[in-house]
């Protein structure tokens, strides 16, 4: 269940009365739904009177959420904190996710607001909702549950954040009446669809239109066509510039190629180091790929770095890796 209960509504207000001053913290690396998530909750905070700031440790990679950098602190010494502060981590459950921010472990009491499947269950001290299809739906109930106004400004950001995880939807099925219906709550209260959709597809870098050519053009199929492999070479790392690298929009166009169940794209980010990113369908399970060669993540999605090797090496042993399920 993706609803929040009558004690996740209680446990949340009672930490909220412990503490006049709050700190959020989204996991390093954030992407949409950890940002829109923090700055949702501290609207939420603010309007229930009580005050609080928000910490990343960045790095603010994706173009759709570099102009939120600026509302972040990097480091929590740059801001006079003392131990009666309470933490709020949201969409992340470890303090390790958060990276160097200045927080250490147990100094704070902390409070949890995250959905993924790897956080466990809730508690007194958290609302973990794996069945949410990101952190943003949480808070949102927070906001109509304590009949706290939705501003226009939190309106959008709570859709921006709900269009990150889902992929604008695209990633939700036949079960999600709900997050519709708060979806034309924020509609109703000024989020703009079409203006957030080209905010997060668009203001790419000409040239990465340009890179997107040059690896589809050259990706090669495997296995009766079940395995798209392509890669970029260190030189066109070099030319193009890593902030031309689109990777959702080329598994995207991969993806919807018939018959392709599983993608490899392998970088070359030194002339000796590569990273390789796997996306599958649900027929594959990438992340035992990635294990076996030291990387990890989820079945759908998951990663590498190898230091020490060429991309025929490593096109070779991820070959090797995909022929135990595809042979
Ligand atoms: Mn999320």
């Amino acid at each position: 269940m993706s609803k929040l209960t009558q004690e996740d509504f209680a446990n949340f207000e009672a930490f909220v009365k412990k503490h006049e001053n709050f700190i959020i913290a989204g996991h390093k690396e954030p992407d949409g739904d950890c940002i829109a998530s923090s700055i949702a909750l501290s609207a939420l905070l603010r309007q229930m009177g009580k005050k609080a700031f928000m910490v990343s440790a960045g790095p603010f990679k994706r173009t759709e959420t570099k102009k939120y950098e600026n509302l972040f602190l990097q480091n929590i010494s740059e801001f006079p904190v003392d131990t009666e502060y309470g933490l709020f981590l949201v969409d992340c459950s470890l303090i390790e996710r958060i990276g160097e921010v200045g927080i250490t472990e147990n100094l704070y009491e902390t409070f949890i607001i995250d959905h993924h499947k790897t956080a466990g269950k809730s508690t007194e001290k958290s609302i973990i909702k794996p069945a949410s299809p990101a952190t943003v739906y949480l808070i949102q109930q927070l906001f109509e549950h304590f009949n706290i106004s939705i501003e226009k400004e939190t309106a959008a950001i709570l859709f921006f954040g709900l269009c990150t995880d889902t992929g604008f939807f695209r990633f939700l099925e036949d079960n999600s009446a709900d997050i519709f219906t708060a979806v034309s709550h924020l509609v109703e209260k000024g989020a703009n669809p079409k203006k957030t959709y080209e905010e997060m597809t668009g203001n790419k870098p000409f040239a990465s239109r340009k890179l997107l050519g040059i690896l589809l053009e050259r990706t090669e199929l495997f296995f009766d066509g079940r395995l798209a492999l392509t890669y970029e070479t260190f030189e066109e790392t070099e030319k193009y510039g890593k902030d031309s690298r689109d990777s959702d929009s080329l598994y995207q166009l991969l993806s919807s190629s018939a018959g392709v169940e599983a993608i490899v794209s392998i970088k070359q980010e030194s002339p000796t180091t590569c990273t390789v990113g796997l996306r599958s369908k649900d027929s594959v399970d990438v992340s035992t790929v990635a294990a076996s060669l030291g990387g990890g993540g989820h079945k759908n999605a998951s990663g590498l770095l190898r230091e020490n090797t060429s991309i025929e090496d490593m096109k070779k042993d991820l070959l090797s890796e995909f022929a135990k399920i595809f042979c």
